[in-house]
């Protein structure tokens, strides 16, 4: 039998590199343990997710691509990041930021990725942006209902699979029928995507990742601020 790795020992990337093996493998309680001890020497919450969790994932996605790792394998690793993003998420949402706006998000119909979706919740709401999330597999009822409930600024949708990435096209169009569509900014983000497809849909912003999430929300909040 292997003796236990003593976390306290490893340098910054060994640390990181345990941290996407141990995802990669779907081991969460390692995986949370590894975060804490990043925590523990004062990295940035952003730093362990995009250098540790975020970098875990990608080499998931390639292996799941090529035929290495199955879903149930996948999943394990989902669960494993998952842990390790409930640790950051209160650092990463209590950043004490003033007010800016509001925003409903939703992973769209037929799709059940999360993952990144949450990433961008967490890191609105670390923004100042007051968060309606509404989950996976949202169709134009549930993105309609929350709009009509919530009256938020941004509109944000996630997709992660070419299948379903056509089914914001459906919203937007929804929208521009029940003529709201100018009513809000409409986000679109998820790997598939990009700035040709956001353009071809309509959407106002594509967002490549959560911190672009971050940056281009704080702008288009504060002219539609002006703007009023
Ligand atoms: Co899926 N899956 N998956 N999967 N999965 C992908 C997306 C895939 C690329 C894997 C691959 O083949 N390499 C592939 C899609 C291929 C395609 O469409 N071209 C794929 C497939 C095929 C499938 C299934 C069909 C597999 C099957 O059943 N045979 C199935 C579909 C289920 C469904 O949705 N109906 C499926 C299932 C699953 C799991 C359930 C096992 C699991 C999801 C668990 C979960 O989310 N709770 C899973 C996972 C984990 C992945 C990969 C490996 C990782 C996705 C992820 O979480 N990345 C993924 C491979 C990959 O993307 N490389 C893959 C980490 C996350 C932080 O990044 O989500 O890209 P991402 O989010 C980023 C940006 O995209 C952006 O910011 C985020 C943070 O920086 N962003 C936004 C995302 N949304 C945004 C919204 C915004 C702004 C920015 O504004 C509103």
């Amino acid at each position: 039998m292997n003796d236990p790795i003593n976390l306290q020992e490893l340098d910054r990337e060994e640390l990181l590199g345990l941290m996407m093996d141990d995802l990669y493998d779907g081991l969460r309680d390692e995986v949370e343990d590894e975060v804490n001890e990043c925590l523990r020497r004062g990295m940035a919450a952003y730093e362990i997710m995009t250098e540790g969790l975020v970098a875990g994932m990608d080499i998931v996605g390639v292996d799941f691509r090529d035929g290495v790792l199955f879903v149930p394998e996948v999943l394990m690793s989902a669960k494993a990041m998952k842990g390790g993003m409930e640790i950051l998420r209160p650092l990463l949402i209590n950043s004490g930021a003033p007010q800016l706006g509001k925003a409903v998000i939703g992973t769209v119909k037929g799709d059940i990725h999360d993952i990144g979706k949450n990433l961008v919740a967490m890191m609105w709401e670390g923004a100042g942006i007051e968060v309606i999330d509404l989950g996976i597999n949202c169709d134009v009822d549930k993105f309609f209902n929350a709009l009509d409930q919530h009256n938020p600024d941004i509109l944000g949708m996630s997709a992660l699979l070419t299948t379903t990435m056509p089914y914001m096209k459906v919203v937007i169009d929804s929208m521009k029928e029940r003529n709201i569509r100018d009513k809000y900014m409409v986000f679109v983000g998820g790997a598939p995507l990009n700035d040709a497809f956001a353009e071809e849909i309509e959407a106002d912003v594509y967002c490549r990742d959560a911190a672009i999430a971050v940056d281009l929300a704080k702008k288009h909040l504060s002219i539609r601020r002006s703007k009023a």
